[in-house]
């Protein structure tokens, strides 16, 4: 890849020593499915950090996000909670175990839940902006935001918490989280695709969401609002006529389609959907292409219920892949969950799709089990942040992997992670400085040792 070309940068969530399965997500059928399991939060790192090494052998600029600090003793202290760390912990265990899982939720691996980014090209000011996602819906991933606008800040605008507000010239623009208000219900770029002719170009930016604000919904919770989805557009100074609002259709919701990732995923000209992910597809697909005129012709792969039902569809993740400009190859890549190749017709329907001449040309599987039986696939373990040659150099070079920085934060994980987890582990102190020490060898890896 040449160091002067503009290029999706995809940021992964290195998955945090906490890893768990707490059944702390409504409407997301893997958490609620295996909740109570024991999980393994070393095997959860390595995969994640596999995955990002098959990228950068490809030859993908690739970053990463490192965990957020846990427990999250602030969420304790404010249920009433008090004394040494040790005590809040034990009371906790024993008052409230439910309220200890939520401080321990390692949720902030999923960073397409992290902001919503629009790329320089695409704004008015020229900045790449980043809002951080409030995540109001879910009280564990309610936590992060404030966590995560400080990482952004180090990352993006290079000790960016001394440095606020940023001066004219900083070419980022990190965006504190929306009103913590259900009106406000942001779930960031899961809810967001932008699609373009090549990425440095200007694009169209679609923005989904599930429910109007103060519209009360039946069935799962729909967990953005079209007032948050136009509140970050108008922040970005995205331009109205390049800007398109969809609504996510009540079925994939409630057949477990929490965010519209689980069902869609876009890049460049190419749009890969199922056939029920949005309310209404023939207006959806006419306004992107008014929106589009003059850019890019849309390229539409709807995938119809008839081939993949959409019990499949959510079961397998075949929508929650990066779909990816594989450096060498002519059409793109779908980077697929394994669990989309043991499902039969996903399986099958991928075989089809590639011996086709639409725009999807190859599938590769990943294996991100650990993360998958949480409801998170490979699309959720990334941010992708469109980047021109001086953005990159601008950014926090320390983020920014290698196989040898991998090797070292493979290192870490193997000698500071435990292999097995379960709800009752939580309940030991010691644990809590077990997480925190792990942390702090993943941060001096990346050159963050000013979050420790
Ligand atoms: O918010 N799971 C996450 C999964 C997020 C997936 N992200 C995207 N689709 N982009 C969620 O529901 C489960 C945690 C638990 O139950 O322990 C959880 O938070």
């Amino acid at each position: 890849m040449s160091s002067s070309e503009t290029v999706e940068v995809n940021f992964d969530g290195l998955i945090g020593p906490s890893h768990n399965y707490g059944g702390m997500s409504d409407g997301n059928l893997a958490s609620q499915n295996n909740a109570g399991d024991v999980s393994n939060p070393r095997e959860a790192a390595l995969q994640g950090l596999e995955k990002m090494r098959m990228l950068v052998r490809a030859g993908f600029v690739q970053g990463v996000i490192p965990p957020l600090e846990r427990p999250n003793l602030t969420i304790l202290r404010d249920a009433g909670f008090a004394g040494t760390d040790s005590e809040v912990i034990a009371d906790a265990a024993q008052a409230e175990p439910r309220l200890l899982k939520v401080a321990y939720s390692a949720s902030s691996m999923w960073t397409a839940n992290a902001a919503t980014v629009s790329p320089s090209a695409d704004t008015r000011s020229g900045k790449l902006h980043l809002t951080i996602a409030n995540l109001s819906s879910m009280l564990h991933r309610s936590l992060e935001h404030e966590d995560t606008w400080d990482m952004l800040s180090l990352m993006f605008e290079e000790l960016g918490m001394y440095n606020d507000p940023p001066t004219s010239d900083d070419p980022f623009d990190v965006e504190l989280a929306l009103p913590m208000h259900a009106d406000f219900s942001d779930e960031g770029a899961a809810n967001h695709v932008r699609l373009c002719s090549e990425h440095g170009a200007q694009g169209v930016e679609l923005f989904v969401y599930g429910r109007e604000a103060g519209e009360s919904v039946t069935g799962f919770p729909a967990r953005q609002t079209r007032l948050a989805s136009e509140s970050v557009a108008r922040g970005h100074g995205l331009r109205p006529e390049r800007t398109v609002f969809a609504r996510q259709s009540a079925k994939a919701i409630n057949a477990g389609a929490f965010h519209n990732d689980v069902v869609c995923v876009g890049t460049l000209d190419t749009l890969f959907f199922h056939e029920h992910a949005f309310e209404n597809t023939e207006a959806i697909l006419s306004d992107l292409r008014t929106a589009a005129d003059g850019l890019f012709e849309l390229k539409p792969v709807m995938v119809p219920d008839a081939e993949v039902p959409l019990a499949d569809a959510i079961k397998s993740y075949l929508f929650n892949s990066q779909l990816l400009q594989w450096p060498g190859e002519d059409r793109l890549v779908l980077l697929a969950p394994t669990e989309t190749q043991e499902t039969e017709s996903t399986r099958a329907y991928c075989e089809r799709l590639v011996q086709g001449n639409g725009p999807i040309g190859r599938v590769q599987y990943v294996d991100v089990r650990q993360s998958m039986r949480n409801g998170g696939g490979p699309a959720c373990l990334r941010l992708r942040v469109v980047m021109t040659p001086e953005e990159r150099a601008a950014c926090h070079q320390g983020v920014l992997l290698d196989e040898s920085k991998i090797d070292a934060l493979q290192d870490v994980v193997r000698n500071t992670y435990r292999d097995r987890l379960s709800a009752a582990d939580l309940a030991d102190p010691a644990f809590a400085e077990e997480c925190l020490q792990a942390r702090a060898a993943l941060l001096r890896v990346l050159d963050l040792e000013t979050l420790i």
